[in-house]
């Protein structure tokens, strides 16, 4: 079966995404999701200028090939433009590979592992009252483990906390970044507050997570990992900004609050340290960001050598496509722990029809042969792309910080 084509679909249908669909002479195709939030049009070129001319004509069940002739060939390796490329290819070969054989893609992996995949919904609030009922809204929606974020008391715009009653949606539509103001003191002081509530008010049963988003210093972290050990979170995440991960030696040393990392990881070599010297309990790389099926499968075996389990990232960021992949993946691994799960808009959902469903806490990717997601040309075509980003941070006196 060959490849006679490729097209990088960009369109906005609730926020901007990057589709790569490879078309082959038997008349299937199979989709990847290029998204890079806020980089999209950089993915977009090096797949049209850089990629897709490579593929033609090669045969699309050498998927390890492939994979190998993109990542290996190129002399500039690694990084997440390069690797939301190679991802969306690898992605679209195993949609076709499930689409040839009528299985889904779960089933090529080694079959399922377990029932359904275990997610977490996000609550948050622009005060901590709204955050903790919104935790309680997402327990009553079935989900059985809950992310909860809360504004810092008088600062505006915090990190995973929507403007409205939306799904929180970390890119903003503008020609620049929009500027935040973080806080380091208060927020330290109100995190442990805020889980304190969560657990008077909703119980024991749920489980509980926490964002930091690379925030923190390690000393920093590694108190609050401490002040959050009597509320048992199930992970504490992106607790230092990671491109140091020597930092999480020092936080491990202080706390037995599990540490999630990995969102911006691209490659095995990102997390290799942390799983060597478990540092970690659960690694975030996804499919879409970090080389795609065939490059996690790696990853996981090595990641399970070290007790780390997979936690993938899930944010509206990431398509309905890499949404799929993600859950025939997690389906079938054998060190799964959790996904995170962000509901899309309905602008989204409608271009990209799914198979995936959510029941009782649990998402399962459905059994459609390969991943089991469409994608609505005519109807993308009403959704132009328009330029948004993630916003920058400060702090209060002007300085550049990490957001
Ligand atoms: O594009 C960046 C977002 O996906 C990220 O900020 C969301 O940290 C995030 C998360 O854990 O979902
Ligand atoms: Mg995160």
């Amino acid at each position: 079966m060959k490849i006679t084509g490729a097209d990088v679909l960009i369109s906005s249908p609730g926020r901007n995404f990057v589709t790569l669909r490879v078309r082959t002479d038997e008349g299937l195709h199979g989709l990847g999701d290029a998204t890079l939030n806020g980089r999209e049009k950089a993915v977009a070129a090096y797949l049209s200028e850089h990629v897709v001319p490579c593929l033609l004509g090669r045969d699309a069940s050498r998927i390890e090939d492939i994979w190998q002739y993109l990542y290996r060939g190129a002399y500039w390796r690694r990084g997440p433009v390069t690797m939301a490329a190679i991802s969306a290819v690898d992605t679209a070969l195993w949609d076709i590979k499930g689409k040839a054989l009528g299985r889904p893609v779960y089933d090529l992996l080694g079959g399922a592992s377990r029932d359904g995949v275990l997610v977490y919904g996000h609550a948050s609030g622009r005060s901590m009252d709204e955050a903790v009922n919104e935790v309680g809204r997402y327990i009553d929606l079935g989900y059985r483990a809950v992310r909860a974020q809360s504004a810092i008391e008088g600062l505006a715009g915090t990190y995973g906390v929507g403007k409205g009653k939306d799904n929180y949606e970390p890119a903003e539509r503008g020609a620049v970044p929009a500027e935040t103001v973080f806080a380091t003191r208060p927020y330290m002081d109100q995190v442990p507050r805020l889980f304190e509530r969560i657990r008077d008010e909703h119980g024991w049963e749920t489980e509980l997570l926490h964002d930091v988003h690379h925030r923190l210093a390690p000393i920093e972290a590694a108190r609050l990992g401490k002040d959050l050990e009597s509320c048992r979170l199930f992970w504490l995440e992106d607790a230092v900004a990671c491109d140091n991960p020597e930092g999480f030696r020092l936080i491990r040393q202080h706390t037995t609050t599990p540490l999630a990392v990995g969102e911006v990881f691209n490659t095995v070599h990102d997390a290799k340290l942390l799983i060597d010297e478990q540092l970690i309990d659960y690694l975030r790389m996804p499919v879409c960001h970090g080389g795609g099926i065939t490059h996690l499968r790696k990853v996981a075996a090595i990641a399970d050598m070290g007790f780390v389990r997979t936690g993938f990232h899930g944010a509206t960021d990431l398509s309905p496509v890499a949404m799929a992949a993600a859950l025939h993946f997690d389906l079938w691994v054998p060190n799964f722990g959790i996904q995170e799960y962000m509901r899309h808009s309905e602008e989204t959902d409608a271009v990209f029809p799914h198979a995936y469903t959510f029941e009782d806490g649990y998402l399962h990717p459905g059994d459609a042969p390969g991943l089991g997601v469409d994608y609505d040309e005519a109807l993308a075509a009403k959704y132009p792309y328009e330029p948004a980003f993630l916003p920058v941070a400060r702090l209060a006196d002007g300085t550049m910080f990490n957001w």
